[in-house]
């Protein structure tokens, strides 16, 4: 099949389509492909998950709007079909891939996910069929993994007998619909026509503007946005240290800066968690690792966000002197405010970090079942309370019950939610991250 009769296929929608991996990326996309009139067959590894989603139910935690309604009209509409078995994709004219493509401690890619995938989909690829990656990958990763790979267990050759892009994913848990349909994507395809047959199928789910590239440009598009915002953190981080030792208040230096024109200073915290932003600055720094170009920033930028729970532990000790035998309570665990994603979060590490020093951490976070609860109740006998993740909740503190709970009434605030004049009231010494300003009189 020529691209030409893939694009009046993808027209009429009598195109095939496959995912493959049904997880928070694939699964959405594979039913909002199945709602545009597509026949999806998804595939992953899990047959538990398979088997939820062939019942019309979503094996996805948390709240995400419309998705379990969808799952459940796709399904048994019929148009959306999950398997284990690849053997049910021969037919596919059109693969997209979102299986996950992590970094190891050395942040180094792990690609065993993406590379068994490529293999099982090489036994039963169709002629003439389009794959699409939309894992978020190293800039050079389809050239030098992805498509050797298939040439190699297919024995067809690229652009001929097969199609290849890599179109990312923009998706953001909490949104999934909402950012698939909403938020601009870049179709990076192997030739030029290529890119314009994926830029004619997502336009039919993808309500903002869909920009053909080449897949060097889609890969480095996707892990630069995001190391963008990793940089831009650390540089609101690093002015926090530095107001520190001037005895200034950063939110306040922040808010003026911002009045310059062009100065979008973002904010500093208690640390940068979550699954995209502390990952795809490694898969764009490692895209040169073996180049001689000098990656400086990227890496700083890592190692400034990724110290900023230790900045919140030497917090702590100018309060407490000695970390043993202390208890802290840790108000959030999730990464994201108003989110129970807790995935790479700050708290963990810095739970880990009062441990390995002797100290308790008792965890308080509304949106995680484990940790949530009464507040006053887990602060009883703690020593002081360290603010990590800025939850509605938390904007909302009985500081008088805390203080009447904590031992030492001190709260450290690593997101700037604590009110100083309403902690001033109850006698609450408050101790805000980046502010040793002596505070207005
Ligand atoms: N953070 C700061 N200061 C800031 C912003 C964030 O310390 O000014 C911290 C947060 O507390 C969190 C971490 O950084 O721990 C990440 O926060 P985030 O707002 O970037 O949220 P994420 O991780 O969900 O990022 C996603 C990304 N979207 C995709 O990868 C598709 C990112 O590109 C988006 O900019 C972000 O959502 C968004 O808010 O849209």
């Amino acid at each position: 099949m020529t691209l030409k009769n893939l694009r009046k296929k993808i027209s009429d929608r009598s195109a095939q389509l496959a995912v493959i991996g049904l997880g928070y990326v694939g699964l959405p996309v594979a039913a909002l492909f199945a709602e545009k009139g597509f026949q999806v067959t998804g595939v992953d590894l899990k047959q538990q998950r398979v088997d939820l989603i062939n019942q019309g139910k979503s094996p996805i935690e948390g709240k995400e709007p419309g998705l379990a309604g969808l799952i459940a009209s796709v399904v048994n509409s019929g148009k959306l079909k999950a398997t284990t078995d690849y053997q049910e994709l021969r037919e596919a004219d059109i693969i997209l891939i979102d299986v996950e493509t992590p970094v190891n401690e050395q942040y180094v890619p792990e690609y065993e996910a993406l590379k068994s995938a490529l293999s099982a989909l090489s036994a039963i690829l169709k002629q003439g069929a389009l794959v699409i990656v939309e894992s978020t990958v190293m800039p050079g990763t389809l050239e030098n993994i992805v498509r050797p790979i298939l040439e190699e267990e297919t024995g067809f050759v690229c652009n001929y007998d097969f199609f290849l892009g890599n179109c990312p994913e923009r998706v953001m848990p909490g949104k999934l619909l909402r950012n698939l349909k909403k938020m601009s994507r870049v179709a990076g395809g192997g030739t030029l026509e290529t890119a314009e047959t994926m830029l004619m199928l997502y336009r039919i789910v993808v309500e903002a503007d869909v920009d053909s590239a080449d897949w060097i440009t889609a890969e480095i598009v996707k892990t630069t946005e995001n190391t963008y915002r990793d940089v831009q953190i650390a540089f609101a981080n690093e002015v926090a240290l530095i107001c520190e030792a001037l005895g200034a208040d950063v939110w306040k230096v922040r808010e003026l800066v911002r009045k310059s024109p062009g100065r979008e200073m973002l904010f500093p915290g208690a640390g940068v968690g979550g699954h995209c932003i502390p990952k795809d600055p490694w898969l764009l720094a490692s895209a040169v690792r073996e180049i001689d170009v000098p990656v400086r920033l990227i890496p700083a930028a890592r190692t400034i966000n990724s110290s900023m729970p230790q900045h919140m532990v030497d917090l702590i000790k100018q309060q407490l002197n000695a970390l043993d035998n202390k208890k802290i309570l840790i108000l959030g665990y999730a990464y994201l405010q108003d989110s129970d994603d807790d995935r790479n979060s700050p708290s963990q590490v810095l739970a880990k970090l009062l441990q390995e020093q002797g100290a308790a951490p008792i965890i308080h976070d509304p949106f995680i079942k484990q940790f949530a609860g009464d507040i006053h109740k887990k602060a009883l006998g703690c020593d002081l309370a360290v603010l990590m993740t800025a939850h509605t909740e938390y904007h909302h503190l009985d500081l008088n019950k805390l203080v009447g709970a904590l031992k030492a009434s001190v709260l450290i605030d690593g997101r700037n939610v604590i009110d100083s004049a309403a902690a001033g009231q109850v006698g609450l010494k408050l101790i805000r991250l980046g502010d040793t300003s002596p505070g207005e009189d």
